[in-house]
């Protein structure tokens, strides 16, 4: 199906065969993709690149010169160090913000589900209602679960504001942690009022000295990991079930050449959900058959879908980058979309097939698309509308340019915390033992998304084989999971490619190597765990033999999980440069100082193979530190990022 593959660009691209497929048709037909406008953007520009321009004000723009022979300061006086220090904040200030504006949506329809509004909506694990009422000090004894739900809407709504000294969920961090995090002044207060002070202090002449303004670009992020994150993971679980191990399909083959295919991109699992529903109403299925379809197909992308395999088994299309050759198929009816992570591009590639794309979000129009205004207390009937216009586009598909290009492959989905201690027979221990004896050498995290600079996948992949091959467990949320779901290696049988250790740990509990957390919210399941052990062990979080790694990440939403899993003691690697290069004091700081005070710091390393290696040392290092058997792992030859040595930047155009 692949064609001429078009001189090979396309494996230059990606390493996926269905995303090969696509670009090679879309190369063909002249329908432009992401890659193609990463061209045309070439040479990006170097001082945005290096952190070192600034639009803060109408003084400006302004930028530093690198090299030191131009200008040093812009119009107001800020330097190099401040430039850099201002455009950070703002930045993970805007990812925090991203997952703790989704999490407030889904924590008022939990308030409006407890006040007997938005009646498509249940408490589906109310086990775990009460267990986070009680954690935030609400009566759960003879209640119903409707008046202790809205007690404990109303406590967290209390924690966008700033009403008390720190957010409900602060609760879980280990003491020690939070002693470190008061005595630094980073404890978060409340979610709107990290991500509002973080505005503050960058205007033009608030928050002049660099390392106060990173101390509470950590506070912001935060505010994302413990608060609105953490919260839209929690209720998310209250509302629609918390996860438990489940075996779906991904990648293109899960479209249905016979049926009407229908995928959810974005991330609120509110809409997502309702419209998986609505796709399995009788009379819908009736109209998609009286219109020649055999069924609905509803499949997911991004970490809406993850959320929908989590918990629904929903097969998954693709990540990121795949979403605009998800298009390019000719086989897909409508794609449905709420926010983040949306390219506006998908309209114009829609316009070349039948495709609706259908906007839901008023936060989040599109212009060219159908908007359906989303109302989650007529979730129900907006959502049969939405599936109706997809049936009703079903009729003017053209079979002829259907093009699906692979078979789909197996994963394993479901692991939240309480799977995971589920498995484990209710208690860390199994776990801490086997890291222990060191069976399991330690865990990573492997989050975030895909990036055009880089071949899709490639970084997710290597790194997460080289790690299991180790004996080191893989988490995976968002894009990173469905690129390891992609490659096989989320199944049980994956266990034949870890190491001796971890593989018989994996065939013992029938799971595999590398275990799907979730979406990007649910990073917060990540630090949770890490909490939970730690306390188990009665040691902090940067004393375990722990590290984070988002290899592929391109978005703001990344750079705050980054922050806080760095924050709460977890050292994160990252396969692409952030945009800090241009203060050497920035990079001394977030490279080496941090560790100093939070007991992590960011490395920088794009080659998976010398990332696995740095990872492997730090894990030894930590065992080590904890009286555990430890080995040698021989130095590698780049870690910690090295200032003016910009990497990851060019274009894999
Ligand atoms: Fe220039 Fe300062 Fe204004 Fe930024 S805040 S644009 S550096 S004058
Ligand atoms: S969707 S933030 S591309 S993980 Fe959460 Fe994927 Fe990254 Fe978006």
């Amino acid at each position: 199906m692949s064609g001429t593959n078009m001189n090979g660009r396309s494996r230059r691209l990606t390493i996926n065969e269905d995303a090969q497929a696509m670009i090679d048709i879309a190369q063909r037909e002249g329908i432009e993709t992401v890659w193609d406008r990463l061209a045309a953007q070439q040479p990006q520009c170097g001082y945005c690149a290096l952190g070192l321009s600034c639009r803060n004000c109408a003084m400006g723009p302004c930028r530093i010169d690198p090299f030191g022979e131009g200008p040093q300061k812009g119009v107001c006086g800020a330097d190099a160090d401040v430039i850099v220090a201002r455009n950070l904040g703002r930045t993970i200030a805007g990812g925090s913000s991203s997952h703790s504006d989704h999490g407030r949506d889904i924590l008022e329809t939990f308030s409006s589900l407890t006040h007997g509004e938005a009646t498509c909506y249940q408490i589906a694990d109310e086990e775990k209602l009460r267990r986070l009422a009680a954690e935030v000090g609400v009566a759960t004894e003879g209640r119903t679960a409707e008046d202790v739900g809205a007690d404990l809407a109303d406590i967290l709504l209390e924690d966008y504001g700033t009403r008390r000294g720190s957010l409900s969920f602060v609760g879980r961090v280990p003491e020690v942690r939070r002693a470190k995090w008061d005595s630094l002044g980073i404890t978060p207060r409340g979610v709107d009022r990290e991500n509002v002070e973080m505005l503050h202090r960058t205007h033009m002449g608030v928050d002049n000295d660099y390392v106060n303004t990173l101390l509470h670009a950590l506070r912001t992020g935060l505010s994302d990991g413990w608060g609105g994150s953490m919260i839209a993971t929690e209720l998310s679980d209250v509302m629609f079930g918390t996860p438990t191990p489940v075996t779906s399909e991904v990648n293109l083959g899960v479209l249905r050449t016979d049926q009407v295919n229908i995928a959810m991109h974005g991330h609120n699992p509110m809409l997502s959900d309702v419209v998986v529903a609505a796709a399995q109403d009788p009379e819908l299925v009736e109209l998609a058959r009286s219109l020649g379809a055999t069924g609905i197909n509803v499949v997911g992308l991004c970490c809406t879908g993850n959320e929908l395999l989590m918990r629904r088994g929903v097969p998954m299309a693709g990540n990121h980058l795949m979403q605009e050759l998800v298009l390019i198929t000719g086989a897909l009816e409508a794609m449905v979309v709420d926010y983040q992570c949306i390219m506006p591009s998908i309209v114009d590639v829609a316009k070349c097939y039948h495709t609706k794309i259908i906007s839901t979000s008023d936060k989040a129009k599109f212009t060219g698309a159908t908007h359906v205004s989303f109302d989650p207390k007529r979730g129900a009937e907006i959502a049969h509308r939405i599936v109706r216009m997809a049936i009703e586009a079903y009729p003017d598909r053209n079979h002829d340019r259907v093009r699906i290009p692979t078979k789909p492959v197996r994963m394993m989905g479901g692991f939240s915390v309480e799977a995971i201690l589920g498995a484990l027979g209710g208690t860390p221990k199994p776990l801490v033992d086997a890291i222990a004896a060191g069976t399991i050498r330690g865990a990573v995290a492997v989050v975030g998304c895909n990036n055009p600079k880089l071949p899709q996948d490639l970084e997710h992949i290597e790194l997460t084989r080289r790690l299991i091959e180790n004996d080191i467990l893989v988490l995976v949320t968002g894009c990173a999971a469905v690129a390891n779901g992609k490659a096989g290696q989320m199944l049980p049988e994956a266990a034949a490619m870890a190491g001796p250790g971890l593989r018989s740990v994996c065939e013992a509990l029938g799971i595999p190597p590398v275990l799907h957390m979730g979406s990007c919210v649910d990073n917060s399941r990540v630090v949770a765990l890490a909490a939970v052990l730690a306390d188990f062990l009665g040691v902090d979080i940067d004393q375990l033999p722990l590290a984070g790694a988002a290899p592929e990440w391109y978005s703001e939403k990344a750079v705050a999980i980054g922050s806080y899993v760095v924050a709460s003691g977890i050292t994160t690697v990252l396969g692409v440069q952030p945009a800090i290069f241009g203060s050497p004091h920035v990079v001394d700081l977030l490279a080496g100082g941090l560790d100093d005070v939070v007991g992590a710091k960011f490395v920088v390393e794009p080659d998976p193979a010398e990332a696995a290696l740095w990872i492997r040392r730090h894990i030894e290092t930590k065992r080590r530190g904890l009286g555990l058997p430890f080995v040698e792992i021989e130095t590698a030859s780049a870690t910690e990022p090295a200032a003016g040595v910009p990497v990851g930047t060019g274009s894999a155009t």
